[in-house]
């Protein structure tokens, strides 16, 4: 009773960080702490895009560091690898034998080393800051972090010249938005408070999207394409633009690069054409496009949202590069509230070199291994093309077991008794169980990191609000006290994550406001290619690239089908995407009760015309299958899919689903057009009821 009253009576502070997840909002996040216990999180009401507010999974924040199977101290497995049995080492134990497991592979060949890691979270510091030193150091095979947007920021670069595009906040001021490939309600709340503005102000929305997402539901339009079509919708969409004249010659003339070419290859595409490969009509082509050209003729602004959710097929690259050429065509740019946002995250200037010293190197340019293919790569034996078998993985902010394509082949890599596997993790996942170390890392709401974003143009610090839990260490102690017990004695080595916040934007940034506010805005201008100044060679919105064309690729972007194109397959005739469930990110909260309750159960949406020709129920427990697998699910008859593809939502922890499947045992290692990334919407499917197998 006593105590209750003093806990009560205790001060609250409330301390500024950041969200750490990978998501384009950043929000800049408030923990209330009392006696040193973080009671709650919430948004911060004084940084204008987080505007008070976070989303559902994040404002659990405190339920998943104090979860009661936080791993709190370091663990060395005593069962068999995925059998999830460990007992409890001193961190001492621990790194003396990893130190040594490391340093007799190295001493064969350091690229038997690998680390895997991506965007559990985005701080630079917990990222790839140390962790990076030690690697370079060492010599390690580099790691290509393909796995999410390696297809669309190729794209960008080729055609903007970067990863950027419109301001953010200037979307409130557009009065036709077409939301491409994005459910924002789900992965992008704090940029739909803005489209919702301009919706309120009269604007159009559009939403482009096979899946009826949450999105589409409020927009004023939904276009329901089949996957990996985009590309053929963009031409049909310039065609139109060509023949009704609806264009901003004087934007092309003087701003782009290869609109002859472009304009040729358009023209190839009427809309019956393009309606015939995306599964939708000539008329709702010749709609959007009347409604996008119309903004050209009053001179009003018209905005593209796109978001990943495009670029994970196979022509995912120039898929990109035609939607974020449109804007051109009708001089959207001009204005600030028109042009194209996938991400914003080239405006950082962000210093790479200072935080990770490729310098370390000496020179030396050990092999890169693409992430998307982890589950080939792990199987692959000694080559002279290849180089020596991955001996060692060093897994942190990532959990591949789950997360990455073709899980099989995944599976069976972190399987091989002949490989070394550490861990650093906050809770025993589904890459965990097959570790043989694993090291408990601190959460946000313990250590410091400073954060850049790809939705909007601000940078912020994340101060730690409590101790750390346990004995848990932040990933730049670990890396810093692994590199010590292998000798390493670089004065770098030495950095304090104090020291590694102020190198990461070094005098670019004021590291004073920093401190004092939580966040800092960029200097960035409003309308970035009013006036052209891309910052591509030519200094134009390139739509021919000479730079591509000089590798061996189509200079000009066009439609790619996909490798596993719908209606292409007797066996797989369903197209599946498999986009975020709303309350996980990736596969991060599917451990927190309350999230799961929200998601309920792993779910299959289908059309009921695809649901009745194959005489199955909503509720009931489905295989789907193709040639990589099985994934147990269940089903649910759904407006939400259209004829012909099935939405598996993800990322579930296998062993929190049926049968110990995720949907990723069904996606495949094939790769995208531009930058090697995944191609995880690119898949086709069969499913039958579960008993029927
Ligand atoms: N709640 C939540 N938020 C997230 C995430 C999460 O897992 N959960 N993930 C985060 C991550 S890692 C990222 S990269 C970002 C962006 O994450 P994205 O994965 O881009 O997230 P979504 O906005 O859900 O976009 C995917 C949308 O694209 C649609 N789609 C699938 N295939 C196609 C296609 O071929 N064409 C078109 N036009 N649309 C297609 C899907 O139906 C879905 O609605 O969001 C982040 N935010
Ligand atoms: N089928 C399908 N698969 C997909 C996608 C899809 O849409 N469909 N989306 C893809 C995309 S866009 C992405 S970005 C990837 C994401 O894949 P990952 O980047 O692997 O993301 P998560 O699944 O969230 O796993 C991150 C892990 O990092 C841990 N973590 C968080 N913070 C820290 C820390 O400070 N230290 C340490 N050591 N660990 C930490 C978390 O506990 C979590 O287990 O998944 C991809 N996989
Ligand atoms: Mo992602």
């Amino acid at each position: 009773m006593t105590d209750t009253t003093i806990h009560s009576a205790a001060p609250i502070s409330h301390i500024v960080g950041a969200c750490p997840h990978d998501c384009p909002d950043t929000c800049s996040m408030l923990t209330s702490v009392q006696n040193g216990i973080a009671i709650k999180v919430h948004g911060n009401p004084a940084h204008p895009h987080t505007d008070g507010a976070l989303c559902t999974k994040v404002s659990r924040y405190t339920e998943r560091t104090y979860h009661p199977e936080r791993i709190l101290h370091p663990l060395k497995r005593v069962g068999p690898k995925g059998s999830g049995q460990f007992e409890r080492v001193s961190w001492d134990a621990a790194l003396t034998d990893i130190a040594e497991r490391l340093q007799t592979i190295a001493r064969r060949d350091p690229q038997a080393i690998l680390p895997y890691s991506y965007a559990g979270t985005m701080g630079l510091v917990q990222g790839e800051s140390i962790a990076a030193r030690f690697f370079h150091k060492l010599g390690a095979s580099q790691l290509n972090r393909t796995i999410c947007s390696a297809a669309g920021g190729e794209a960008l670069v080729h055609t903007l010249g970067g990863k950027l595009g419109m301001r953010v906040e200037f979307f409130a001021e557009s009065k036709l938005i077409l939301i491409w490939g994005s459910n924002s309600i789900a992965s992008n709340l704090h940029f739909w408070r803005y489209a919702n503005q301009a919706k309120r102000n009269g604007a159009r929305l559009i939403c482009i999207d096979p899946r009826k997402s949450e999105t589409a539901d409020k927009c004023h339009q939904h276009i329901a394409l089949l996957p990996g079509t985009d590309g053929a919708l963009a031409l049909a969409l310039m065609h139109e633009l060509i023949q009704n004249d609806w264009l901003d010659h004087a934007y092309l003339e003087h701003y782009t690069l290869g609109w002859s070419k472009l304009r040729e290859r358009a023209l190839l595409w009427n809309p019956e054409r393009a309606a015939a490969v995306c599964g939708i009509t000539p008329e709702q082509i010749r709609d959007l496009a009347k409604a996008y050209g119309a903004c050209a003729t009053r001179r009003e602004p018209a905005a593209i949202r796109v978001n990943y959710g495009v670029q994970r097929v196979h022509g995912g690259g120039n898929a990109v590069r035609l939607i974020a050429s449109l804007p051109a065509l009708i001089g959207a740019w001009r204005n600030r509230a028109g042009g194209v946002l996938l991400s914003s995250s080239g405006n950082f200037p962000v210093q790479r070199a200072a935080l990770q010293r490729p310098d370390l190197l000496s020179g030396h340019t050990p092999r890169t291994i693409n992430m998307s293919s982890i589950g080939d790569d792990l199987l692959r034996p000694s080559s002279p093309e290849f180089g020596p078998a991955i001996a060692a993985l060093l897994v942190y902010n990532s959990n591949p077991v789950a997360i990455a394509p073709d899980s099989a082949r995944v599976v069976q890599g972190f399987e091989r008794e002949d490989l070394f596997t550490v861990v650093l993790e906050h809770f025993q996942t589904d890459t965990a169980d097959y570790a043989d170390y694993i090291l408990p890392a601190t959460t946000q709401l313990e250590h410091w990191d400073v954060h850049s974003s790809y939705g909007h143009t601000d940078v912020l610090l994340n101060r730690p609000a409590i101790a750390p839990c346990g004995e848990a260490k932040p990933n730049t102690q670990i890396f810093r006290e692994l590199a010590a017990h292998m000798g390493l004695t670089d004065a770098c080595f030495k950095d304090s994550d104090d020291d590694l916040c102020r190198q990461a934007f070094g005098e670019s940034v004021d590291f004073a406001t920093l401190l004092s506010q939580g966040f800092a805005t960029l200097n960035t201008p409003e309308a970035p290619f009013a006036q052209g100044n891309f910052p591509t060679p030519s200094g134009k919105c390139e739509f021919y690239s000479a730079r591509l064309a000089a590798s061996g690729q189509d200079g000009l972007p066009d439609h790619v089908p996909n490798h596993e194109a719908a209606n292409t397959s007797a066996s797989y005739p369903l197209a599946m995407i498999s986009p975020p469930a709303r309350n996980f990110l990736n596969s991060s909260f599917v451990n927190v009760k309350s999230l799961r309750e929200l998601e309920g159960t792993p779910l299959l949406e289908m059309h009921a015309h695809d649901a009745s020709a194959r005489g199955l129920a909503s509720g009931s427990t489905v295989c789907v299958f193709n040639q990589r697998g099985t994934y147990h699910c269940q089903l649910l008859v759904s407006e939400r899919a259209r004829p012909g593809v099935v939405n598996g939502l993800g990322v579930w922890w296998r062993k929190m689903g049926l049968e110990g499947t995720n949907v990723n045992q069904l996606t495949s290692q094939k790769l995208t057009d531009l930058g090697q990334g995944p191609t995880f919407y690119d898949c086709l499917v069969q499913v039958q009821a579960a008993a029927a197998q």
